[in-house]
């Protein structure tokens, strides 16, 4: 029976998938920047059902991003299994270079990380041939002194050292596009292919092949490049490039990717920034031949409750270039978090949270703010946030909306009784209309006293446009997170109930 490709198949921020099969086991990793902990490893058997197992880097020392701005940390990772054990390469840019980890077992504990000394680019694949060597292969994109792009850059590398064993040699760089980015590098039959994005990651994405008779090549291009892009159609699901090839249960051919579903009038606007899609690839002379991604949306609800019992926080919470158990705590029920004077505006704000994972989506949150200030945030990045923020005043509870938007402020006030309040943060897609304007979606902003949810308020209803991936840093995704400013906010409760639309 042919694997069913759910789409997106893994949803919300997670760009740059990377995916490898061990036996009958897949694993995906994708990028995560300024977050931890980073690089969540998500699990499937059929490709059908994914859940996170655990993350790369859950120790703060692995990556060295404290002080990353928007848009650095943590790029694109390439994971692979090689003779019984895991590996992922990923640049850390602004952190600790170019790092290489590996564990026995994916869902963790992974190593410390070795730094490949003097690698100078960003998404390393790794690859190895029959005699042992190991090849990584990487895009040589201007950062740091470096102005220009030098294309894709292959080094042989001893993988228990982090040594570089000879001089970069550029190979084959793609049609010419912005960008050339994203090598991975397989054998298959007799050929070496070498699969790169180009285009540069916004809607001129593409999948470019060249192939060769070995893996320092010379590559020979494929017939029709990019062979996988969206640019300049009406598809729904756009910007997509950065794939990896894998070999699907049913025993064909599939693509991982990233790409993003704008949503609006004419220009169009993604609030779920770059997600997992996967397509088919057919091999047509040799070559990969790439079915266009379209959307299959899974059937259940997507759902998350948690009451905030457990003794930790599970792996799917997230926190801004510190751990999560850094900024919140669990006891009796509740999680605590500690204020610090810190806001969301801040490069490391007391503040955890969850990628939004569907285009509708609804999170209540119950706080007791008898000893603190803080609530709820739709994060983009520190520029960009819409907070829903209590405190407690003589006699009642002051409720505050608030929009950042690239240094522009505005806020919203109500006055709610004494006592616990529920906090609702809502994303409502809108129908693409001109009397609609440019929104995507909106999100609304809704405080009620816990025991009176009739008397609901309704504290902003905010344009979403501002809060996505073509308005603020582009590499990162929304995330519906809970924070405290100052004091101990206790939360009680962080519902999620979404419904998904192309
Ligand atoms: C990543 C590059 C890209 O390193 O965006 O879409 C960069 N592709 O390959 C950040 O995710």
């Amino acid at each position: 029976m042919s694997t069913e490709l759910y789409n997106p198949l893994i949803p919300g921020f997670n760009p740059d998938p990377s995916v490898t099969k061990a036996g009958g086991d897949y694993y995906l990793v994708t990028s995560t920047f300024e977050y931890l902990p980073g690089l969540p490893i998500y699990h499937s058997t059929d490709f059908v059902t994914w859940k996170q197992v655990g993350n790369v880097a859950t120790r703060a020392e692995q990556l060295g991003i404290s002080d990353v701005p928007a848009g650095g940390g943590v790029y694109a990772p390439t994971i692979r299994h090689h003779d019984d054990l895991f590996y992922l390469i990923v640049t850390v840019l602004g952190g600790r270079g170019c790092l290489l980890f590996t564990a026995i077992d994916p869902a963790g504990q992974w190593s410390d990380g070795i730094v490949v000394e003097g690698l100078d680019g960003i998404d390393p694949d790794l690859a190895w041939d029959d005699d042992g060597n190991a090849f990584v292969t990487y895009s040589a994109a201007p950062l740091g002194a470096q102005q220009t792009h030098r294309g894709i850059q292959q080094v042989r590398v001893d993988l228990t050292g982090g040594r570089i064993l000879d001089e970069p040699r550029t190979l084959w760089s793609g049609t010419g596009l912005k960008f050339p980015e994203a090598p991975h590098l397989y054998r298959r039959g007799e050929y070496w292919y070498l699969i790169i994005a180009e285009g540069g990651t916004e809607r001129g994405h593409g999948v470019s092949v060249a192939r060769s008779c070995s893996p320092q090549g010379p590559f020979e291009p494929g017939p029709s490049n990019p062979f996988l892009s969206a640019r300049s159609t009406d598809r729904p699901i756009q910007n997509t490039g950065h794939g990896d090839l894998v070999e699907l249960p049913d025993g064909s051919t599939g693509m991982v990717l990233l790409g993003m579903r704008p949503r609006g009038l004419t220009h169009g606007f993604s609030p779920l920034g770059r997600e997992t899609f996967a397509t088919r690839v057919s091999w047509v002379d040799a070559w990969p031949v790439a079915d266009p991604v379209t959307v299959n949306l899974r059937p259940e609800p997507i759902e998350y409750h948690d009451t905030f019992s457990t003794a930790t926080l599970d792996d799917g919470w997230i926190a801004v270039r510190r751990r999560p158990a850094e900024v919140a705590s669990l006891a009796d029920g509740a999680l605590a978090i500690t204020g610090d004077g810190t806001t969301p505006d801040d490069l490391r704000p007391c503040l955890i949270g969850r990628r939004q994972v569907s285009v509708a989506a609804t999170v209540s949150v119950e706080v007791d703010v008898t000893r603190g200030t803080g609530g709820c945030t739709v994060l983009f990045d520190q520029h960009h946030h819409y907070d829903l923020e209590a405190s407690a005043i003589p006699g009642g509870t002051r409720v505050v909306g608030r929009a950042r938007v690239a240094g522009i402020r505005q806020e919203w006030e109500t006055i709610l009784p004494a006592g616990p309040v529920v906090l609702l943060v809502e994303t409502v897609p809108v129908t693409p209309r001109l009397d609609a304007g440019m929104a995507p979606d909106r999100v609304r902003l809704s405080a009620m006293p816990r025991d009176e949810p009739r008397s609901t308020v309704l504290v902003a209803d905010l344009d979403g446009r501002y809060l996505s991936a073509e308005v603020a840093f582009p590499f990162v995704g929304r995330v519906l997170g809970l924070y405290a400013t100052s004091g101990t906010v206790t939360f009680r409760s962080y519902t999620y109930q979404g419904w998904d639309t192309p």
